[in-house]
């Protein structure tokens, strides 16, 4: 790596001594955000400095300039799973330190919005003190690994959470900056080690990341072929298992998955994974380490829009990808077994675990758990947590499984989620509970326009015309993002909805539920109030010549663009005339 040619934040990375750069000091010097570097640095402790828009702009009306600066805090749960307590606690750290909110993510993790800098520290410690960490929820690191949650009692279900735990442990970070920081008394807060300047010193701080740990984010998932709730393809690195007689043989590795792009960079495109092999499950954690170290070697270090794996792949091609992975690994690796994605589970409503036990999925609403006069599923989550103390399970679809119950409680269960006007998924739309929105405004960052705040809306118009025209009961992807950077991975499903503009978004068709299939950009810059009218055309069209079966993703792709643009076009001249 040329240091003449590495990007601003390696360089904060390298100079950082493990993460610490200068946040200790800034913890403590009375301002409300942190300097530049340690905005970054932050990131890999799983925090990001963030303002909320709708107060900057209210501010900027008053005349009053600058940002009030607040935090958003990840935890990493490693597939989804948790305790009661520690769902508890989080709650109430939202009520005692946050915006009174939590945020289930589209990778089964749980975020805190609005923690002040002062507050920081002890919103990191606690939770900390109930097992859980935020550390490499975020930066340039191995991210939450996420796995099929469905608490089934077969060993096939457990052998996925086993892999997904031991990749989350193995991909942690070593660097004893986070105990420093948020774990240990500030009064013993003194140890620092020396950062090292040779190899094998830096190995023995980080011996997977080394001083400067990866170009960019990286993810792991671990799925099913016949439920790739996990969307395996979008991932950096995915298990695919392979499943023989009830037994996991071992995985399909898929590499190079990517949602992220930036319309005006033409060298930035969302990708789906390739299938690079076959390996056993005795091998998997050694595998995926060889093709981390080949991403953090070869990896781009100059461009960050251009760092992901995904670029590595499609500049070397996949076999020069993949003898370098077997050259790190030390030994040729077969190709892939035939097995492929199938199907997808949302996991919601009443399921039996196999062991006498039964789980309830709840949807929720783009994974906001809030108390509000419309809703009280905090509250009614925390009298569930004590009355019945269920396994808690986050899904990637911001979903949460109620696990371990006995059947004889489903009706006082149900009275729970009623009381608190919590609706049951049964009674959930067929298109809400497979839909989802990223945060976007106020809190991040990023964000061009709405998309948690925007989707409900648009879903209400969506299920008046599905129920007009019969097609409720159709399962199909709906999720939006309110920039193109694809935090719900709106590439690859039924129907995207990517924040372009104020207002405005692009419109993409043809993907489908198995996730394994882009999606193309059907229409730019449709604004909110038209997205449904522009879909109720080819609504009507899917109804009148669909095949048997094929669901709304499929019937797109098999149109394709200009038939589907022909029949919008077709149906305004019709209702201009
Ligand atoms: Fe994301 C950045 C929220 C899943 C691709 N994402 C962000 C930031 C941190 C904005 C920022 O950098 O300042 C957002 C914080 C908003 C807020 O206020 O909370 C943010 N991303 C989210 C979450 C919370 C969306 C949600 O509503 O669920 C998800 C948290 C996941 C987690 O628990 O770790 C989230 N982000 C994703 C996914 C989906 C996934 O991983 O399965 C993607 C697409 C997959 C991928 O990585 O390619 C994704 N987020 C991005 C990108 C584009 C990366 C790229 O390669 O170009 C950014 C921007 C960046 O990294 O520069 C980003
Ligand atoms: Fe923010 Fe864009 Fe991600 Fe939405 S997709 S959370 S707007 S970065």
């Amino acid at each position: 790596m040329s240091e003449a040619k590495v990007s601003p934040v390696e360089t904060i990375k390298l100079e950082s001594n493990y993460l610490r750069g200068t946040i200790a000091q800034e913890l403590l010097d009375g301002n409300d955000g942190f300097s530049k570097a340690s905005v970054q640095l932050l990131k890999h402790h799983g925090t990001y400095q963030q303002d909320n828009r709708d107060a900057r702009s209210a501010a900027r009306k008053a005349g009053e300039s600058g940002k009030m600066h607040s935090f958003m805090v990840r935890t990493k749960v490693p597939g989804g799973k948790l305790t009661s307590r520690q769902l508890l606690a989080e709650l109430d750290l939202c009520d005692e330190l946050g915006d009174a909110t939590l945020r289930l993510t589209s990778r089964q993790a749980i975020q805190l919005h609005g923690v002040l800098k002062g507050n920081l520290r002890q919103a990191i410690h606690r939770i900390n003190q109930v097992q859980l960490t935020t550390l490499a929820a975020c930066g340039d690191v191995s991210r939450n690994v996420m796995g099929c949650p469905a608490p089934y009692k077969r060993p096939m279900y457990q052998q996925v959470q086993a892999l997904v735990e031991a990749l989350a442990g193995h991909f942690t970070p070593r660097t004893p900056a986070y105990h420093e920081l948020w774990i240990q008394d500030a009064d013993t807060g003194k140890r620092q080690l020396a950062g090292g300047g040779t190899a094998a010193a830096e190995e023995a701080v980080e011996p997977i990341y080394g001083k400067v740990y990866l170009p960019r984010k990286f993810k792991m998932a671990v799925g099913f072929a016949w439920d790739n709730c996990v969307d395996l393809y979008t991932h950096d690195l995915g298990f695919l298992a392979v499943v023989r007689d009830g037994t996991i043989t071992g995985y399909n590795v898929l590499a190079g998955g990517g949602q992220g792009t930036t319309p005006s960079n033409k060298s930035t495109f969302p990708a789906l994974a390739k299938r690079l092999a076959f390996v056993t499950p005795e091998q998997a954690v050694a595998i995926a380490e060889a093709v981390v170290k080949v991403q953090r070697d070869f990896g781009n270090r100059a461009d960050r829009k251009l760092a992901r794996m995904k670029y590595l792949i499609h500049n070397w091609g996949l076999d020069a990808f993949k003898r370098k992975v077997e050259e790190y690994y030390g030994a040729a690796l077969p190709a892939p077994e035939p097995d492929d994605v199938t199907g997808c589970h949302d996991h919601l409503g009443w399921d039996e675990q196999g062991d006498g036990k039964c789980f309830y999925g709840l949807n929720v609403e783009n994974g906001r758990v809030l108390d509000n006069d419309r809703i009280q599923l905090k509250s009614a989550l925390r009298e569930i947590c004590r009355r019945f103390d269920p396994g808690i399970r986050v899904t990637s679809y911001q979903s949460l499984l109620l696990t371990d119950l006995d059947p004889a409680v489903k009706g006082e269960l149900e009275e729970i989620l009623r009381r608190h006007r919590v609706r049951l998924s049964e009674d959930t739309s067929t298109v809400r509970r497979w839909s989802m929105a990223c945060v976007a405004l106020p809190t991040c960052g990023l964000a061009i326009t709405d998309s948690e705040r925007a989707l409900p809306e648009i879903l209400d118009q969506l299920e008046i015309e599905l129920a007009t025209l019969g097609l409720s009961r159709e399962a199909f992807t709906v999720r939006m993002t309110g920039c193109p950077n694809g935090c719900v991975r709106p590439y690859n499903c039924d129907l995207g909805l990517v924040g372009k503009a104020v207002g405005r978004y692009t419109l993409l068709l043809g993907g489908r539920l198995t996730g394994d299939r882009p999606n193309f950009i059907f229409q730019n810059m449709v604004p909110a109030a038209q997205i449904v009218p522009t879909l109720v055309p080819l609504l009507i069209y899917f109804r009148q010549e669909r095949l048997a079966g094929e669901s709304f993703g499929d019937f797109c792709h098999r149109k394709g663009k200009d038939d589907l643009l022909a029949r919008t076009e077709q149906a305004q001249a019709e209702s201009e005339s």
